[in-house]
């Protein structure tokens, strides 16, 4: 009990709900990039809960199981399940049309219960199922349902804070770029973070940097362009992997430790950075067009980048 009064101050407590086999638990395992779960995945039972540290703060997820008996439950005991909610994500098949009208009756519900609770936190609307497949196949139609279906929820839902997104287990970067948006208002200092990458990027003439923690969240990015910003958000999670495969191989990663690719003339530097002694690991993706880049992590000038990072996210 006193466990539960500490980290109610302490922690924030991030919501997943929405129908049955919406794939709240897939988006969940699939940024801890936990794979081979997510091509086994069961229904969840009740609600499951997690801790997790973002930016040195701790998270409490709510992974609340969709399937009807357990959606009751959570309607009938709002102070058990809904309180307390800082963001909260719904989650929509739209690969399933039969039960779109389902799903949004049953945001309408939650959305109720927020008000009868008096909590008015961002409710972020994840049309998923959205995969690239897809999209190749339909893509006008695709655009014309969420259109539809973003109107439809504007004009049955009266909630000033509604956030749209796409996503896909199938497409990492759709529901990393969400999900680290969604996270990221939580902090003001997120806003300092960006400008520290963003300056480290112009003196060290990086086309661009994104540093990733080990739930695959984007802390901060800075990109040249648009290009370069999707090939980095692209290739992040391949990296996180290969990284997370050299772990599981039991090949220790010694400090000094870098993976380089040479490709498109440009060379791609990734690093794990521990900005905590035993503290979790984040790390680093950079792409540099020339040479220099060697001795790259080694210079003054990235030990004192992340000594920055360290100050901002842990003082
Ligand atoms: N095509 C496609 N299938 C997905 C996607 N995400 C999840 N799925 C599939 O959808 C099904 C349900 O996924 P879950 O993650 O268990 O759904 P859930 O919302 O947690 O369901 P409950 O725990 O019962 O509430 C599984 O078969 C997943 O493989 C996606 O982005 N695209
Ligand atoms: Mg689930």
């Amino acid at each position: 009990m006193e466990y539960l009064k500490e980290e109610k101050i302490i922690s924030k407590k991030i919501l997943f709900t929405g129908l049955d086999d919406a794939g709240k638990t897939s988006i969940i395992l699939a940024l801890q990039r936990e794979f081979s779960k997510v091509a086994n995945i069961q229904p969840t039972r009740g609600a499951q809960r997690r801790i997790f540290q973002f930016l040195g703060k701790e998270i409490s997820e709510w992974d609340l199981g969709g399937q009807t008996t357990y959606r009751i439950s959570y309607l009938k005991n709002p102070d058990k399940f809904f309180e307390g909610t800082e963001i909260a994500i719904y989650v929509v098949d739209i690969q399933n049309r039969e039960r779109l009208a389902e799903s949004l009756s049953y945001l309408n519900d939650v959305i109720v219960e927020f008000k009868k609770l008096q909590i008015n936190p961002p409710i972020n609307i994840f049309f998923h199922k959205y995969d690239p497949t897809l999209i190749k196949a339909t893509k006008d139609e695709l655009e014309t349902l969420i259109l539809n279906l973003k109107k439809k929820i504007n004009n049955i839902i009266n909630y000033n804070k509604l956030y749209f997104f796409e996503t896909s287990v199938y497409s990492l970067p759709s529901i990393m770029n969400a999900m680290s948006e969604i996270l990221l208002e939580l902090y003001p200092k997120s806003r300092l973070l960006k400008k520290t990458i963003e300056e480290f990027a112009i003196k060290l003439n990086c086309q661009g940097i994104v540093v990733i923690d080990k739930n695959s969240l984007i802390i901060g990015s800075f990109f040249k362009d648009h290009e370069t910003g999707e090939i980095l958000t692209r290739s992040m999670p391949y990296f996180l992997t290969l990284n997370d495969s050299f772990q599981l191989e039991g090949v220790s990663q010694k400090n000094q430790d870098q993976m380089v690719v040479h490709r498109f003339g440009k060379y791609f530097l990734f690093k794990e950075i521990l900005l905590k002694e035993s503290g979790v690991p984040y790390y680093i993706l950079i792409v540099k067009g020339d040479n220099p880049w060697d001795l790259y992590f080694s210079s003054k000038d990235f030990r004192a980048f992340i000594q920055m990072l360290r100050d901002i996210i842990y003082k």
